[in-house]
Parts: structure tokens; sequence; C-alpha cells
């Protein structure tokens, strides 16, 4: 049994991953922020609130980290508390930066100096990679270019990671993880916007899709088998870099018909750019339209991940298909209807 901190509990794969732990008789304690999600819904939603140790945590105090770490003394962080949305980075890059970056560089400092043999899990992303040249498949030798605040920041994190590694010896592993959904995902994300919207067109509800970037191609797998890749990681005898993914990439087009699809509406997509639509095929109502708000100041037009590192050393490989990922999504959000995400 060890002690284990998740910074970031009450997002996606803090859930899922405080489940996991669990499961395997860790003690997990998980950090919040004031202010922030204070149901704890997707703890509640998993069942596991009540087993649970809670601590207040803001990553933009240094004195904070320091005596949270001093009282829990984890074995084990899982370092996953971040602003994780890349369309606000634009908007609050400082923000973005001090929370991702300077947070990691405090965090990193404070168990440096409190709990220096406690491992550390840190959350990079597929975003680091940016502006990908052709349609390459990443691995952890990929070239990172990031195009938003929110990659950069991401990339310094995965950085200073690296540095206290070397420096310090600290057991770092990074996790390049691809994007990763479920159920749990948060609404403002584009998968879990379109599965919310299908749920309301078969509950027939009125209202219109409205997305952006639509030829935007991302590697989509389910997020209850990436917080295993994290575990796999972490207990290992060698800390190390993977690049967790699926190795399929599809566009946002093709995730919204096949949503579509789960409750039986073909969609007939025409026009192009701002003008672009999709129709029911079957009956001609208007079900997603493009809104250039959406459209981000710069994008990452394609990501596709290569994790056969992951498979030789960690055993690990993703399993569900994007088909079977989409349609659970879908069946939840038919299922548990929430406050319409649909424009008029
Ligand atoms: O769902 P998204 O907002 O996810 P994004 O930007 O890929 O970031 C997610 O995955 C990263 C891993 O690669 C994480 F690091 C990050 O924290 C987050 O979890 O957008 C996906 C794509 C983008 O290209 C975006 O421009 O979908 C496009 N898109 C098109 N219409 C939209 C929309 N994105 C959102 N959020 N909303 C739209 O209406």
């Amino acid at each position: 049994m060890a002690r284990v901190l998740i910074t970031g509990i009450s997002g996606q794969d803090g859930a899922f991953l405080a489940r996991q732990l669990l499961a395997r008789g860790d003690e997990v304690w998980g950090t919040y922020r004031r202010g922030a999600e204070r149901t704890f819904s997707r703890p509640t939603a998993l069942g596991i609130h009540e087993q649970l140790r809670y601590a207040l945590v803001d990553m933009a105090e240094a004195g904070n980290l320091i005596r949270t770490l001093d009282r829990i003394q984890p074995d084990a962080i899982y370092h996953l508390a971040a602003q994780s949305f890349v369309g606000d980075s634009f908007e609050q890059p400082t923000y973005t930066f001090d929370v991702n970056a300077t947070g990691t560089a405090r965090l990193l400092d404070a168990v440096r100096t409190v709990t220096p043999r406690a491992r550390v899990y840190q959350a990079s992303t597929s975003e680091m990679f940016g502006d990908v040249r052709g349609e390459a498949v990443l691995d952890e030798d990929g070239a990172f270019r990031p195009r938003s605040p929110y990659a950069i920041s991401k990339l310094a994190a995965h950085h200073l990671v690296g540095v206290h590694r070397d420096a310090y010896g600290l057991f770092g592993c990074r996790g390049i993880l691809f994007n990763h959904e479920s159920e749990l995902r948060g609404t403002e994300f584009v998968t879990r916007k379109i599965t919310r919207a299908v749920g309301a067109v078969a509950r027939d509800e009125p209202g219109v899709l409205a997305l952006g970037n639509l030829d935007a191609r991302r590697d989509w797998g389910y997020a209850p088998e990436y917080v295993d890749a994290m575990i796999r990681m972490m207990t290992q005898d060698t800390p190390d870099d993977y690049v967790i993914a699926t190795g399929r990439a599809a566009s946002v087009r093709e995730f919204a018909t096949l949503a579509f699809a789960a409750i039986g509406v073909t969609l007939a997509w025409s026009g192009r750019d701002a003008d672009e639509v999709a129709h029911d095929a079957a009956t001609g109502a208007l079900r997603v339209r493009v809104d250039p708000t959406f459209w981000r100041p710069a994008e990452v037009g394609w990501l596709r991940g290569d994790a056969s590192k992951a498979a030789r050393q960690l055993g690990w490989t993703a399993t569900t298909a994007l088909e079977s990922l989409v349609r659970r999504m879908v069946e939840h959000d038919v299922r548990t209807p929430t406050a319409s995400s649909l424009s008029p």
C-alpha cells in the first residue's frame, strides 16, 4: 500500500486515477482549489468520494504546497492539476503559464525540499508537438513545436521534470498523453460538446450544434485506459517518458458523424469553411453548423501517436476503438440530460 497524492483530483483523469489506485489498496489524497468544483461530482459519480482524502491546494502558493507535502508525506505524486483548456489559454496566457509551468516548478521545488524520494508523474501532452509536419506518427522523439500558450506552459513543465530528474535524481515520469475522453469529460472539450448535443437531439430538444474547426484531427482514446498507463509508468524500476495514444487520427467532422450515427442519424455534410453544415440525411433537419468564434488563433491540425514504447516496456496498448468510445459517451448523454448544449 502506498500513500498517493493526486493534484487536480476533481478532473476527469484525477477521478479515474483515484478509482484505480484505491482498487490497488493505496491511500489516496487529492488536491482541490478554493472556488473550484466543491461538490466533487466526478469522484461522487464513480462512488469513491467517501474513500478519498482531500487537501486544499493552489498551485500558485509555494508555502501551501510545502506544508501539504510535509503533512501527507506521499510516496507518489500524480501531478494532473492544470489549466487544461487550450482555447482559454489564448485569452489567459499568464494565468495558464502560472498554473501549468510555474506551478510545476513550485511543486518540484517542494518535492526536492520536503519529500525528495517521492515519485512524480507529470501530465505532459501531445499538444506539445503542436505544428506537426505532414501526417507524422509521433513518438517520444517527435519534435516539439508548440502552438498555444497552453502547449508552451506544458512543455516548460515537461522540461522542468526532466531537469529535476537529471539534476537531483528525481523519480519523474512524463506521460505524453494524446486526447483521452469519457463520459466524465468536461463539456467545453469538443467530444463531450458533441455527445451532449447528440443526447439533446435524441430527446427532441430544439437547436443546432455549433462547432469550430471540423478538419482538426485528433488521436482519441478512452480515459480510464490512459490512467492505467500512468500507474504502469510509476511502478517501473526506472523513470522514463512514454507516448500514450491509440495510433488512429480522426477529424472533428468524423467524430460528429459517428456520434449522430449512434442515435441512428446519418449526417449529410455540405458547404465549405464557415458555411459548412450537416443535415439529417433522412429528414433534412439542420444538425451542425460552423461558428467561427470557436476557431483558435493558432490551431494544431493533426495529432496521431505511436505508443509502441509503452507497449514494449509497460505492456500497455489502447483497446477501446473510437466507435466504441463515441457510442459509450453518446449513450451516457442520451440517458443523462444536462443543460442543453444546443444553440437556438
Ligand atoms: O477538445 P479540444 O478542446 O481538445 P484539445 O485542444 O485537443 O486539447 C485536449 O487534448 C490535449 C491533448 O492533446 C490536452 F493536452 C488538453 O488539455 C485537452 O485535454 O479540441 C480538439 C480539437 C481542436 O482542434 C479544436 O479547435 O477540436 C477543435 N474544435 C472544433 N470545434 C473544437 C470545437 N474544440 C472545442 N473545444 N469546441 C468546439 O466547438
